[in-house]
């Protein structure tokens, strides 16, 4: 499969990087000094695309990219692939869904515990010496919490899946209700958030998401109220987070995602009474090998006249006859 080129626009993990050029010819967007220049150069050529990070790939992209017919992405999230465009255009989008499901979940809980219990702000304090003087303040409790998650997708079920263990009430809000699972659902995020104090998110970014926890759903969860985020950072109305946390609207945060990643609100920064982590829910060294693995899978597939493994939803594919995949 070397006659197909497949771009990288930018960084990706060596293992795709390696698996890529071992299979296609791999265009290296990301090392070109002129990004542009480069696609105007090869555009033409290059059918296959693997994106990582979360650059922009939208319509005025693929307009530059005529023979495009996949885009193979790192990470189950993709808010940043316009997918509905591809779709119109016949572009094959696929993610990495499943293979980082139960790390994300361990990482969403041992968030979760970490904010209540304080756990970097005790590591803070030993190594600070202050054990010598006092015991450190007694903390917040996942003991009788009601525990909300948002989207109960893959990750939000197997977040759920762990928190039984841990004798919690949990519920959950989402599009529509799951006739599958045994936990409350509220059909709106409102409603739920004065139903609980800990409210979970897991929602994936994009318009339909965007902001949707602002303000009045924070002051819902009440002054013993605590928000994580381990979705993406766009669901959350930012300077009104920043705000329920300084007026004590809140009890307190852990976050994994923020709105303009990697810079993180100073405000935030300055507080220590929130847990705050960069992005890292599936990074860990065998996940991302499983994602970027996927990533180079997907190609493969697609290039050797298989259909891709994991398309999104707004890509299905449809083999030549056949109903969607
Ligand atoms: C990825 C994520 O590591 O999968 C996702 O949607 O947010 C993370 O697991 C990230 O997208 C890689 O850039």
């Amino acid at each position: 499969m070397k006659d197909v080129h497949v771009a990288m626009l930018s960084p990706m993990p060596p293992l795709v990087i390696e698996g890529v050029g071992r299979d296609f010819t791999l265009i290296r967007g990301w090392e070109a000094p002129d990004r542009n220049a480069l696609v105007a150069e090869v555009g033409p050529h290059v059918r296959g695309l693997a994106a990582g990070g979360h650059v922009a790939i939208d319509g005025a992209l693929f307009d530059r990219l005529p023979k495009l017919e996949i885009v193979s992405s790192f990470g189950v999230g993709y808010d940043h692939i316009d997918a509905a465009e591809a779709g119109r255009r016949g572009i094959v989008v696929t993610n990495t869904p499943d293979v980082l499901t139960d790390e994300v979940a361990d990482l969403a809980v041992a968030l979760l515990l970490a904010t209540l219990r304080h756990i970097p702000q005790v590591d803070r304090y030993v190594r600070a010496g202050k054990w010598l003087d006092k015991p450190y303040p007694l903390t917040a409790t996942l003991r009788g919490r009601k525990v909300g998650i948002l989207a109960l997708g893959r990750i939000g079920r197997a977040i759920a899946r762990r928190l039984e263990g841990f004798g919690v009430e949990i519920s959950y809000h989402g599009r529509q209700r799951q006739a599958d699972v045994p936990y409350a659902y509220h059909p709106t995020l409102l409603g739920m958030a004065e139903a609980v104090d800990t409210l979970l998110s897991v929602a994936p970014g994009g318009a339909e998401t965007a902001n949707i926890v602002d303000a009045a759903v924070l002051a819902a969860l009440g002054p013993n109220g605590i928000f994580v985020n381990v979705g993406r950072g766009s669901v959350v109305d930012e300077p009104a987070l920043v705000a329920a946390l300084r007026d004590g609207v809140i009890l307190s945060a852990g976050l994994d995602v923020f709105a303009d990643e990697p810079r993180v609100p100073p405000e935030l920064i300055a507080m220590d009474h929130v847990v705050l982590l960069p992005h890292v829910g599936s990074a860990s060294v065998e996940t991302r090998r499983a994602m970027g693995q996927l990533v180079v899978d997907n190609l493969v597939s697609w290039f050797g006249g298989k259909g891709p493994m994991t398309p999104v939803p707004e890509t299905p594919w449809r083999p030549a006859g056949g109903a969607a995949a």
